[in-house]
Parts: C-alpha cells; sequence; structure tokens
C-alpha cells in the first residue's frame, strides 16, 4: 500500500469544563487531526480512508510537542519520508520515520491514521488488527476518570459522586504542591472504598520524598508520574521507599526507556499514550515488553476527541491492558462529540468495543469542516 494523500486540519473545541493539572488549566483545545487516503495496489483492491490524532496541546508544558511543531514535522519531515514509499502494513510506519527523533506525537497521528485505513481497507475492526496472531480482542474495556483540581473540596466530591453513579471503576485526582495530602485524606474519609489514584504531572522533587509518602495511608491503587518528566532514576530512589506503586507517564516516550524503568524498578505500572510513544506500533512494543515482565498497563487521555478516543478504545482490547483507563465518555468532554455515533458508556463503568471496520465510528465531516481553522493538504 502507499500514501496518496494526507489532509492536516487543526480544529477549535470548547472544552465542557475546565480542565485543570499542576502544569496548567485548559478550557479551549486546539485539536490537530490527520486524514490519510491509502491505495491498497498491489495487494489489497481501492483505497481506504483513515484518520488519526495529533494530541499534542497548544503549549509544551506536558510535553515538548505543540500543536505547530507537530504541524511542521509532519508536513516537512515525516510526510517527504512516506511519500511515493510502497510499504506492507501500517506496522512499518513507525519504522519509516526512524530518522526523525522524538516528535512522536507528531508521528503518532500520522501513523494511527494509517492503522485506522488498513484496517478499513482490510474490512476488520482495528482491535482486530492490532491483536497479535492467535489473540482474541477483548470486546469490553474498564473505564476510570481523570478529575482535574478544583478550588472546593466540595466541588471534588460532587465530581466524584456523579462519576461514580455514572459507573466508572476508578477515579484519578490530579494533585499538586497545596493540594495533596489533605486532598486526598479529606476523599479518602468520604469515600473508603473506592479505587483511587492520584497524578502528580511531575510537580515534585526528591525533596518532597517525606511527604509524598504520606499518601502510603490512603491505599491509593497507584501513584503517577510524581517526580520529574525525565527523571527515571529520582522515581527508582522513591519507588523503593514506597509500598504504592508508582506509574510513569511523562518518563516514557520509547521503549527503551520502558526497559529501562522496569530494570531499574522505576516503576510498577505503566500508563499508555498513543501519542507519547509514537503510535500502536511502539504502544505494542512497550505493551509486549511490559507483560512479560509483569507490569500492568493501562491506557492514558489527553483530552482526546472522538477520533483519538475511538483510538484509544482499540488499544485498550491488547491482553496487558489489565487496569481501567483515562477513556470516558464523549459527553465528559464535549458537547457534541466529532464522530458517530458517540463514545458511550455503560452502566458497569466499560466502554463496548465497535465492530464495524477501522476505528468503527464514523468521524462526522459536516461538524469537522464547521469546527476547522486550518487545513492543508499534502499530496
Ligand atoms: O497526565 O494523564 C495526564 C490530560 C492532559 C494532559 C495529561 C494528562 C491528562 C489527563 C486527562 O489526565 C485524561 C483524559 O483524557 O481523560
Ligand atoms: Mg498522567
Amino acid at each position: 500500500m502507499k500514501i496518496s494523500r494526507v489532509t492536516l486540519r487543526e480544529l477549535k473545541m470548547r472544552l465542557i469544563a475546565p480542565f485543570e493539572t499542576s502544569f496548567g488549566r485548559s478550557d479551549e483545545r486546539r485539536v490537530m487531526l490527520v486524514e490519510v487516503e491509502i491505495d491498497g495496489a498491489p495487494t489489497h483492491r481501492g483505497t481506504a480512508t483513515g484518520w488519526g490524532e495529533v494530541t499534542a496541546g497548544r503549549d509544551p508544558f506536558y510535553s515538548p510537542e505543540t500543536i505547530d511543531t507537530a504541524w511542521h514535522i509532519l508536513r516537512d519531515f515525516l510526510w517527504p519520508m512516506l511519500k511515493g514509499k510502497e510499504f506492507g502494513r501500517a506496522a512499518d510506519v513507525y519504522g519509516m520515520l526512524e530518522r526523525v527523533r522524538g516528535h512522536n506525537m507528531a508521528k503518532g497521528g500520522l501513523e494511527t491514521a494509517v492503522w485506522d485505513a488498513e484496517a478499513k481497507l482490510k474490512g476488520v475492526p482495528l482491535a482486530k488488527l492490532l491483536a497479535a496472531p492467535g489473540e482474541t480482542p477483548r470486546e469490553e474495556i474498564a473505564c476510570g476518570v481523570s478529575l482535574g483540581i478544583q478550588e472546593r473540596i466540595e466541588d471534588l466530591y460532587a465530581a466524584i459522586e456523579k462519576e461514580l453513579a455514572a459507573g466508572y471503576q476508578r477515579i484519578k485526582i490530579k494533585i499538586k504542591p497545596g493540594k495533596d495530602v489533605d486532598v486526598v485524606a479529606q476523599v479518602r474519609g468520604r469515600f473508603p472504598q473506592i479505587r483511587l489514584m492520584v497524578d502528580a504531572n511531575s510537580a515534585y522533587t526528591a525533596q518532597d520524598t517525606a511527604l509524598l509518602k504520606r499518601l502510603e495511608a490512603y491505599y491509593l491503587m497507584m501513584i503517577e508520574q510524581p517526580l520529574g518528566w525525565e527523571d527515571i532514576y529520582a522515581h527508582v530512589e522513591l519507588q523503593r521507599q514506597m509500598q504504592t506503586p508508582i506509574c510513569l507517564d511523562e518518563c516514557i516516550h520509547t521503549i527503551e526507556q520502558a526497559r529501562a524503568a522496569i530494570e531499574l524498578g522505576a516503576c510498577k505500572i505503566i500508563n499508555m499514550k498513543l501519542g507519547r510513544v509514537g503510535g500502536h506500533a511502539a504502544a505494542r512494543q512497550i505493551h509486549d515488553l511490559c507483560r512479560e515482565r509483569g507490569i500492568p498497563v493501562w491506557c492514558g487521555g489527553m483530552l482526546e476527541t472522538g477520533i483519538g478516543r475511538a483510538h484509544n478504545i482499540a488499544m485498550s482490547t491488547l491482553p496487558n491492558f489489565t487496569l481501567p483507563g483515562d477513556v470516558s465518555a464523549s459527553k465528559r468532554y464535549w458537547d457534541e462529540d466529532i464522530i458517530e455515533p458517540e463514545v458511550e458508556v455503560t452502566r458497569q463503568g466499560t466502554i463496548r468495543v465497535p465492530t464495524g471496520p477501522g476505528i468503527g465510528y464514523q468521524p462526522r465531516l459536516d461538524r469537522i469542516e464547521k469546527l476547522t481553522v486550518r487545513k492543508e493538504v499534502l499530496s
């Protein structure tokens, strides 16, 4: 197959409510979508269209990438490397882009779109295409929610109550210095039984070890990325001193970093994000390494639209995704999503994996066009 055309789009979309983490607050998202058209010849007749989402933000505060760096890298480097090239499978794309170092979100947006297109060309669900030979993808995935930092504890209680009532299986709350141990103590006091975890988005340093150790009293499922975004070693020291599992998010961009973190004992769990690791093929490799080493993974989120959400759902069907992910219903983020049907969550806090070809949700072209503020066709 061969990519005959790539369309880049930037959409401006307002979140239903502002989302606050230790690195900032967002209420409007600059969303970047990648649409690819592939030509299946010589092995498959016809063409197919696939969609992916670049999960970079407006600012380089979660990762070094932004929508604008991704646009530049995609148009000026990634696309020229694929243009006119024959390849056998979407799984080959990540390797073809190897010469570009980093920029995983740009790569992931493009690569996941090719996976969707290949699955559509073959008429199979994306989850089926991602499965290893002999593997049956799960039909339902387990869902949790990620709750932003709240000014008032009553608002956090109310948010938790609402999500539990909707059926979500675990609650993650964002923490930062000044909004940590007391908040966790209060939430645990109010909800003694729930599956609870926290995410610090690298807001602490090794100097905060005593404070972080106080979190042990609240039997959290895990503490996500407490220390420096590139600091695997600091997490080794911390995990040595704590029973609560550390889960790494920001630190893991490659399989090499995943291997180092696991072998050194920096974490007991890994958060997988398609953008952060560069797409489905890279995620699959890291997933397999984690499975071999007895490290569970779960799917993280980046406040995606339905396109990115659909890819997260497909990835979450792999066997080592054994913990509930940050994959939740469209309506938690958007008034109206850009896919049809929207992503819905059952009363049991699960999402039923779609059975149609590709990502299994239809992009709503009219709505996408209306929200588009920038568009560029590469051919
Ligand atoms: O660290 O997991 C994170 C959102 C933006 C940037 C980083 C993170 C998050 C979330 C949101 O936690 C998860 C979601 O999309 O529901
Ligand atoms: Mg995180």
